[in-house]
C-alpha cells in the first residue's frame, strides 16, 4: 500500500528533480566483474555476451549505470588489470563488436556504460613494452627505466635503484636483461609502470580515452590513480613501522615518493578536460570515477577545483577502509560526516561498501546488516555504488589454497594467502539454484561458485516480500523522492542506531534507521530534523517490527537487532 503510493510520488518527483540534476549525480553505479557475471559460451569464465544477456537485471534492480572491470586484451596475470592492448577487447570476453552490441542493448534499456581505464601500467606482453625494451621510438621512454646501482659484493651485478616495494610484495623494480636496465612495477611483475614523464605516453593514453569515447561510452572508472607518478629523485621511502608488515610487504614503507604526487592530480585534470571536450559537443556528460585509497584530505584533492575539475567522483572508501565489525554506530556516523563535511561544497557525494578488492560487506558486517547497509548506500546524499551481488546479499566464499588464483594471494604463500587473496569476493554471480548457480554450463568455473547458492540466489529473492533483492528494488525507487535526491542530511548515532533524515522544503521527509547493535531497543527518532510526530513505514527490512504502511510515533520506534527502517513524514 505505502509502497505503491511511493511509486506514484516517485514518478512525479523524478521529472521535477531531473530538471536540476544531471544523470551522473543521481545514478546508481553497478560494478560488474566480467569474469564472474555470466558465461555465455560454457568455458567457465564470464563474458560480454553473458553480460548483454543479463542487462535487464540491472534495469530491474533500478540501477542506472554500470562500470565494467577491465575487458581489454590481457594475459590475465592480474585478471585484466594487466592490459596488453588498450584498444581491443580480450577474446576471452568477446570482440569489440560484442562490446558495441552490449552498449547498444544498454542504450535501449537506458543504462549508461563506463569502462575501466587502467593508466598506471600495461602488461609486460604489450607491444609497447616489447618495443620499449628494444628502444624503438616513440616507445623507448614509455616505461620507467633505471640503471640501478652496483651491487656491493659483486660490482659486475646491479641492484635496484632504491627500496621501493610493489603492492603485490617484494621490490618494485625488476631487471630486464635485454635492455640492461630495471623497470618499475608498482603492482605485479607483469605490470610495468607507464612513464607519465614521457609526453608521447601522455598523448597515447589520451588517445585511449578518445578511442572509446568516440565509440559512445559514457565515461571511465580510473584505476589505481595515486600511483601514476613517482618522485624523480628516486629517494628511498622511510619505514612505516607498521608492526604487522613484513619487510617485503607494501605496508612496510611510507609511500611519500610513490603515491599521490602533485603531478598525479594534474594528470587527472588533463583527462577530465578530454572528457569535457566530448561533453561540450553534445551536452551529455562523460563521467570520471577515480579509485583512490588515500588519506581523506588527499582524496578530496582529486575533485580538483571548479575552475580545474578532476574526477567527478573520487570513490568514498571511508566504510571500506575504516568501518569494521567492531565499529559503533557513532563510528559509522563519524566516518560519514568526515566525508560529507569534507568534500567541496559544489561536489557530488558517493557511497560504497564493496568492490572486487575487499571482502564482501555481508561477510564483513554479518548478513543481517545487508538491508541496513543498502539503505545507507542508497539513501545518503549523492550517488550510490553497488558491487555486483550486493543487491542479493552475496557473501565471501571459502577458497582453499589449491583453488586460489589471485596473484596477491599466491604471492603471500599457503600460510598467509587468506590475508591477501581477493578470490573470496570474486566468485560467480548467483542467478538461481541450478548448476553453477546459473552462471555457466561448464564443469568447472574459473573460481568455484559459493556453496551457499542453493538458498542465496537472485531467483529465490525475486518477487518475495522483504528479500534483500526486493528491498534493494524498493530502495532504488525511493531514491527518486525529492528529499533523497536533493534534501539536506541530518545524521546522528542514537545509541546503537545509525539514524538520518533527508529534508527538503515542501517535500516529505525521509527517515532511515539502522540498528547497528545486537540488542532490541526503542529509539527516539524525533530528534532528527523534520522527523517529529507520526511517520509512515515505507521500507522495513526483513524481521522488522513493522510492516509497510504502519504509522508510528517518531519518539518511540521499536527495532530488533540489525533491523533497518525507511520511513516518511506525513
Ligand atoms: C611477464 O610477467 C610474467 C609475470 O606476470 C612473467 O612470468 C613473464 O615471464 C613476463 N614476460 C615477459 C615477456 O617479460
Ligand atoms: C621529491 O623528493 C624531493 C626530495 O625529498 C623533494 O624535495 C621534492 O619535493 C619531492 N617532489 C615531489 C613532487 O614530491
Ligand atoms: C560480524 O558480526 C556479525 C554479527 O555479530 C557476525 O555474524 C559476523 O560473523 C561478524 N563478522 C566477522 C568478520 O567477524
Ligand atoms: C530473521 O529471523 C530469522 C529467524 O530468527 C533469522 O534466521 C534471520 O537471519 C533473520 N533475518 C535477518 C535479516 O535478520
Ligand atoms: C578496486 C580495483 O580496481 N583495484 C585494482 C587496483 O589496481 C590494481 C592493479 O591494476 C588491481 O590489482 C586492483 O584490482
Ligand atoms: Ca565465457
Ligand atoms: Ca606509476
Amino acid at each position: 500500500m505505502a509502497f505503491r503510493l511511493l511509486l506514484a510520488l516517485a514518478a512525479l518527483a523524478a521529472s521535477a528533480a531531473a530538471a536540476d540534476l544531471d544523470w551522473w549525480q543521481t545514478a546508481v553505479y553497478y560494478q560488474i566483474y566480467p569474469r564472474s557475471f555470466k558465461d555465455s559460451d560454457g568455458d567457465g569464465v564470464g563474458d560480454l555476451n553473458g553480460i548483454t544477456s543479463k542487462l535487464e537485471h540491472l534495469k530491474d534492480a533500478g540501477v542506472t549505470a554500470t562500470w565494467l572491470s577491465p575487458i581489454f586484451k590481457s594475459p590475465m596475470a592480474d585478471f585484466g588489470y594487466d592490459i596488453a592492448d588498450f584498444y581491443n577487447i580480450d577474446p576471452l570476453f568477446g570482440s569489440n563488436e560484442d562490446f558495441f552490441a552490449l552498449k547498444a542493448r544498454a542504450d535501449e534499456l537506458g543504462l549508461k556504460v563506463l569502462l575501466d581505464f587502467v593508466p598506471n601500467h600495461s602488461s609486460n606482453e604489450s607491444e609497447w613494452f616489447t618495443k620499449s625494451i628494444q628502444r624503438i621510438d616513440p616507445y623507448t621512454d614509455y616505461y620507467v627505466w633505471e640503471d640501478g646501482v652496483p651491487n656491493a659484493d659483486d660490482p659486475s651485478k646491479r641492484d635496484p635503484p632504491n627500496n621501493w616495494i610493489s603492492n603485490f610484495g617484494g621490490s618494485a623494480w625488476a631487471w630486464n636483461e635485454e635492455r640492461g636496465q630495471f623497470f618499475l612495477h608498482q603492482f605485479g611483475l607483469g605490470q610495468p609502470d607507464l612513464n607519465y614523464r614521457s609526453p608521447a605516453l601522455v598523448e597515447e593514453m589520451k588517445n585511449v580515452l578518445r578511442f572509446w569515447l568516440d565509440r559512445g561510452i559514457d565515461g571511465f572508472r580510473v584505476d589505481a590513480v595515486p600511483f601514476l607518478f613517482e618522485n624523480a629523485t628516486l629517494a628511498d621511502e622511510p619505514r612505516s613501522y607498521d608492526p604487522s608488515a613484513l619487510p617485503t610487504d607494501e605496508k612496510y614503507l611510507k609511500h611519500i615518493y610513490t603515491q599521490n604526487l602533485p603531478e598525479t592530480m594534474d594528470m587527472l585534470t588533463q583527462w577530465r578536460a578530454v572528457l569535457d571536450e566530448y561533453t561540450a559537443k553534445d551536452g551529455e556528460t562523460r563521467v570520471m570515477l577515480a579509485e583512490v585509497y588515500a588519506p581523506l584530505l588527499t582524496t578530496f584533492e582529486y575533485f580538483g577545483t571548479q575552475e580545474k575539475p578532476g574526477a567527478h567522483l573520487p570513490f568514498n572508501f571511508q566504510f571500506i577502509q575504516y568501518l569494521t565489525n567492531s565499529s559503533s554506530a557513532q563510528d559509522l556516523v563519524d566516518l560519514a560526516l568526515q566525508w560529507q563535511n569534507g568534500i567541496p561544497s559544489w561536489a557530488t557525494s558517493n557511497w560504497v561498501v564493496g568492490n572486487h578488492d575487499n571482502h564482501r560487506a555481508a561477510s564483513r558486517y554479518g548478513r543481517e546488516l545487508v538491508d541496513g547497509l543498502n539503505m545507507l548506500v542508497l539513501l545518503l546524499p549523492g550517488v550510490a555504488v553497488t558491487y555486483n551481488g550486493e543487491e542479493i546479499g552475496m557473501e565471501d566464499a571459502f577458497i582453499s589454497w589449491s583453488q586460489s588464483v589471485d596473484p596477491m594471494g599466491l604471492n603471500a604463500g599457503p600460510d598467509r594467502y587468506q590475508l591477501f587473496s581477493r578470490d573470496p569476493e570474486r566468485t560467480p554471480f548467483q542467478w538461481d539454484d541450478s548448476k553453477n548457480a546459473g552462471f555457466s554450463d561448464a564443469d568447472t568455473t574459473w573460481l568455484p561458485v559459493n556453496s551457499d547458492y542453493k538458498a542465496l540466489n537472485l531467483k529465490s529473492e525475486e518477487g518475495v516480500a522483504h528479500s534483500h533483492y526486493t528491498t534493494y528494488q524498493h530502495l532504488t525507487t525511493a531514491r527518486k523522492l525529492p528529499a533523497v535526491q536533493r534534501g539536506a542530511l541530518d545524521i546522528q548515532a542514537l545509541g546503537d542506531v545509525v539514524a538520518f533524515s533527508r529534508t527538503l522544503e515542501g517535500e516529505q521527509t525521509v527517515v532511515v534507521l539502522v540498528n547497528w547493535g545486537a540488542d532490541s531497543l526503542t529509539v527516539d527518532a524525533s530528534v532528527l530534523a523534520g522527523a517529529q510526530g507520526e511517520l509512515t513505514v515505507l521500507i522495513p527490512s526483513d524481521n522488522a517490527s513493522y510492516a509497510e504502511g504502519d504509522v508510528v510515533e517518531a519518539s518511540s520506534i521499536k527495532m530488533g537487532p540489525k533491523d533497518g527502517l525507511v520511513l516518511t513524514s506525513a
